[in-house]
């Protein structure tokens, strides 16, 4: 019996033999000593990749972004962000617990925000208003099915930010999709940015863990906040060096998932299917009836994948996934049309 083919998300996957042997013959420390070599390799590394000063290794992209947003704001402020934003949707409320801030959400097409909606967001200086500290981008826009900024786009809503005087934190959890599909460097995706999250666990493939970058100020007060959520980890040496072999072997490899969404995508296109595209990245969104009754026919039929808000599915590759995998996938569809 075949296991299924798993299109629930790009967290799935398992790490390879050898990003396991890079774990276990890692050098380790004590990182709340700050002492652990592996976990300061990969903050270093990340730290260069993204083009910013300093990085810090959490154990989670919600507890990066969430770091991110207490850092960047206090208690009775006013954060922007897309409709779409995992910031908003995904992580339980916690910009509500952790940092006390309001979230005005803006409609966003493909979740990609318009710098003039922000601008018109932006309440006045009075006493009445919630004072507007932070602007939340995520690229690529994970509900905005993988899509991907256009660079010109970050500089506008960069340089409005900073008109604006509004500090600015980038969900890249999935930047390196966005570096793979635009050719453009992640460092540069970042740029007009003051911090950017970046998930290690996801299509890059680490078991556990992303990073938070920014300058060196803002990542010394994230260590001090990421302590007071639990998120000091010891031997995290461990983690941290599939985070770098990620790093140096996985990146590039991700055009081969943007060309199964493709396939993905094209096949259920022909097939009839209400698909919503073409994609940009990793991900295939479907819009059905009944998302959850969809998702369970497909599981029986050994498809996995998620349902994602009222009428529709998401499907996404990743490289536990290959290209039969992607043609099995299709003609499990196929058999259900
Ligand atoms: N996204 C998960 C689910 O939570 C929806 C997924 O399967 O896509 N930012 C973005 C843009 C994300 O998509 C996610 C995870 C996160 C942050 C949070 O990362 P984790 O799961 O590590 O906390």
């Amino acid at each position: 019996m075949l296991s299924p083919v798993d299109l629930r998300s790009d967290t799935v996957t398992q790490p390879t033999a050898a990003m396991k042997r890079a774990m276990v013959e890692a050098p380790l420390g004590d990182d709340v000593f700050g002492d652990d070599p592996s976990v300061q390799r990969l903050e270093a590394m990340a730290a260069e990749r993204l083009g910013k000063q300093a990085a810090l290794f959490v154990p989670s992209g919600t507890m990066a972004n969430q770091v991110a947003v207490r850092c960047h704001t206090r208690p009775g402020d006013l954060v922007i962000m897309a409709e779409a934003a995992h910031i908003y949707q995904y992580e339980g409320g916690a910009p509500a617990m952790i940092s006390g801030v309001l979230i005005r959400l803006l409609p966003a097409e493909r979740g990609l925000l318009e710098p003039a909606a922000v601008r018109a967001a932006i309440p006045p200086d009075d006493i009445h208003f919630a004072p507007a500290s932070l602007l939340c981008v995520e690229n690529t826009s994970n509900r905005g099915g993988g899509s991907v900024y256009p660079l010109a786009r970050l500089d506008a809503l960069g340089a409005l930010a900073q008109e604006l005087d509004l500090a600015t934190h980038l969900d890249g959890a999935r930047i390196f999709n966005a570096q793979v599909a635009s050719g453009v460097p992640a460092a540069r995706i970042a740029q007009p940015f003051d911090s950017v999250s970046v998930c290690l666990s996801k299509g890059l493939g680490a078991p556990v863990g992303s990073v938070l970058c920014g300058s060196a100020d803002l990542i010394r007060q994230a260590r001090r906040v990421r302590k007071q959520l639990g998120g000091g980890m010891r031997q995290a040496g461990i983690l941290a060096a599939a985070g770098v072999y990620a790093l140096e072997f996985h990146v590039e490899r991700m055009a081969d998932d943007h060309a199964r969404a493709q396939r993905l995508w094209q096949g259920l296109a022909d097939g009839g299917w209400r698909v919503e595209g073409p994609p940009e990245t990793n991900m295939v969104y479907a819009q059905v009836d009944d998302p959850m009754g969809m998702v369970s026919r497909l599981a029986a039929a050994g498809l996995l994948c998620a349902a994602v808000g009222p009428g529709r599915i998401r499907l996404v590759t990743h490289l536990g996934v290959d290209d039969a995998g992607i043609e099995r996938a299709l003609s499990i569809f196929a058999s259900l049309a």
